[in-house]
C-alpha cells in the first residue's frame, strides 16, 4: 500500500505527463538487461541480446519497453488502486512467466534512473521521493498474487 500525499500525486501525474513513454519504456527494459543480465534468460525470444549495443538497439527490447512503461500508466491513472490494477498482470508474471518478484523491484529503480537523467533538476528530490513510492508500490501490486 502507497500513501502519497496529494503534492505527491501531483508531481507524479505532471511529471508523466512529458514523459516520452515508448523511449523510456525501451531504454529502461534495455539498460535492465545490460546492467542485470541475467535477467535475459525471460526474453529467449527477443533475439540478439549480447551486448550491451545489441541489446539497445534491439527492436523487440524497445517494443516491450514501451509496452511495460505504457502499461506503468495504469498506476499513474489508478494511484489508490494499485493491486486492483495489476492483478491481471500479477498472475501473469507469476504463473505463465515465472518471473522473479525482485526483478520488479530492479526495473522500477531503473525507470527512478531513466527519469532522473532526463529531467534534470526539473525531478526535484520530494517528485523523486513520490516516484521511488510509486514504483515500490508497483512492484508490490505485481507480486501480490504470487504463491
Ligand atoms: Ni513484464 C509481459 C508489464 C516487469 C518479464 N509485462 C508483460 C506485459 C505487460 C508487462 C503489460 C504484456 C502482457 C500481455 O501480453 O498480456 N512487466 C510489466 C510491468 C512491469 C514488468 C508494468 C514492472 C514495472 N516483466 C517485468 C520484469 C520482467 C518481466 C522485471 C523480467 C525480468 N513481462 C516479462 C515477460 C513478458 C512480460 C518475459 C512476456 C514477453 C513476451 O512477449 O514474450
Amino acid at each position: 500500500m502507497v500513501h502519497l500525499s496529494s503534492d505527491e500525486k501531483n508531481c507524479i501525474t505532471s511529471l508523466w505527463s512529458k514523459v516520452a513513454v515508448d523511449q523510456t519504456g525501451g531504454e529502461a527494459l534495455g539498460r535492465m538487461l545490460v546492467v542485470y543480465p541475467w535477467t535475459t534468460r525471460f526474453f529467449g525470444t527477443f533475439g540478439d541480446l549480447s551486448s550491451p549495443s545489441a541489446v539497445m538497439s534491439n527492436a523487440k527490447v524497445q517494443a516491450h519497453g514501451a509496452k511495460v512503461l505504457t502499461s506503468f500508466g495504469e498506476a499513474v491513472k489508478h494511484l489508490d488502486n494499485l493491486k486492483g490494477t495489476y492483478a491481471k498482470l500479477s498472475e501473469l508474471h507469476c504463473d505463465k512467466l515465472h518471473v522473479d518478484p525482485e526483478n520488479f523491484k530492479m526495473l522500477g529503480n531503473i525507470i527512478v534512473i531513466c527519469l532522473a537523467e532526463h529531467f534534470g533538476k526539473d525531478f526535484t528530490p520530494e517528485c523523486q521521493v513520490a516516484w521511488q513510492k510509486l514504483v515500490a508500490g508497483v512492484a508490490h501490486a505485481l507480486a501480490h498474487k504470487y504463491h
